[in-house]
């Protein structure tokens, strides 16, 4: 009798939960007890929370390494990833541009589940480019711009994860690594001068590469975000993310299709684009992939708006993060 009322509540409790319940006849045994880790299921992104944190990194003036507005807005950052309950690392160095400037570079690395031997890694740039290089009037074209699109917005989509980590946990622990100095790469107008195989970008993230926070440091993958603002983005598959990490744009690429953002992720080629993920990749081996908006068909390769003075908060559009912060969510929490 006791049995059948512990069958009976098995039952119960198996259909409560939405699986199938199976025709239990008395003389079966469970088979194992059933300690499966489950997915947690994933909290909603608020699109509006992350268009805030972008509007507040514009507020404090471009963030030009060295400049006051870096200082500044890297100190909110700090505070801000604390207050949701990380382990914060600050990494600090200074790093020599391809023109001379001494950059006084700050990773910002912030650990949830430090001890979590499972880890996945989220990143994004928060430096933004010291000259508006492509804008078209030239008189620009050593001026500072606002950048909420490119620095602002993968920043801004973050801040909302790490909100979000700090109301529900995941199965893994997660990094989230502001890189500095990304966007330091050679003057557009001073091409003639490149020299073949230089790597002027994406200089915080390469030296966090070869010095990880951790000894050792691993992650089962990564995904680094840059430039997911624009309205109408479309997200292709960039070139670097195929070649080192396929399963990861194809894990990331079917979560934002499930989700119901065809629209943004295409099942289509982008370029291949240097930047922070390579060096991920290359120097620490750890799959990362780029969610970038970049168009090869246009003439700079991203929008009208890249690194002109244009780039400020007309050109986000919350349709875009909440496609990119949910998609980003998704695949997080449902890792077991
Ligand atoms: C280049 O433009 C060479 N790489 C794109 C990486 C980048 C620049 N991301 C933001 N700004
Ligand atoms: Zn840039």
């Amino acid at each position: 009798m006791r049995n059948r009322l512990f069958l009976s509540l098995l039952l119960l409790v198996l259909v409560a939960c939405g699986s199938k319940p199976q025709e239990a006849k008395p003389e079966d045994k469970p088979e194992k007890p059933v300690v499966e880790i489950q997915t947690v299921a994933a909290p909603d992104f608020s699109a509006d929370s992350a268009y805030l944190f972008i509007e507040k990194q514009v507020s404090f003036g471009p963030r030009v390494p060295n400049s006051e507005g870096h200082k500044a807005c890297g100190d909110y950052l700090v505070e801000k990833l604390k207050a949701y309950g990380a382990d914060v690392v600050e990494q600090e160095t200074d790093i020599t541009a391809y023109n001379g400037d001494v950059l006084h570079a700050r990773n910002i690395i912030a650990r949830f589940q430090p001890e979590n031997k499972d880890r996945v890694l989220l990143c994004a740039h928060w430096d933004t480019r010291p000259w508006a290089d492509t804008d078209p009037d030239p008189a620009n074209h050593y001026k500072p711009y606002p950048g909420a699109n490119d620095g602002g917005s993968g920043v801004g989509v973050l801040l909302e994860v790490a909100r979000l980590l700090s109301l529900k946990q995941t199965n893994v622990g997660v990094d989230i690594i502001f890189f500095d100095a990304e966007d330091y790469g050679r003057h557009a107008g001073e091409w003639r001068e490149a020299v073949i195989g230089e790597e002027t970008w994406a200089l915080g993230s390469e030296y966090w590469a070869n010095n990880p926070h951790e000894k050792g440091y691993n992650a089962r993958y990564g995904i680094l975000l840059d430039i997911v603002g624009a309205p109408g983005s479309k997200f292709r598959m960039e070139g670097y993310s195929n070649y080192y990490a396929m399963n990861v744009v194809n894990k990331v690429w079917g979560a934002a299709h499930r989700a119901g953002y065809s629209k943004f992720f295409l099942y289509e080629e982008g370029g291949a684009i240097t930047d922070d993920h390579v060096n991920v990749n290359k120097i620490l081996r750890i799959p990362c992939i780029d969610i970038i908006n970049n168009d090869p068909a246009s003439p700079n390769g991203f929008g009208p708006y890249h690194h002109t003075m244009k780039d400020d908060m007309d050109w986000i559009d919350k349709k875009t993060l909440q496609a990119v912060g949910q998609t980003v969510i998704n695949v997080i929490y449902s890792e077991k």
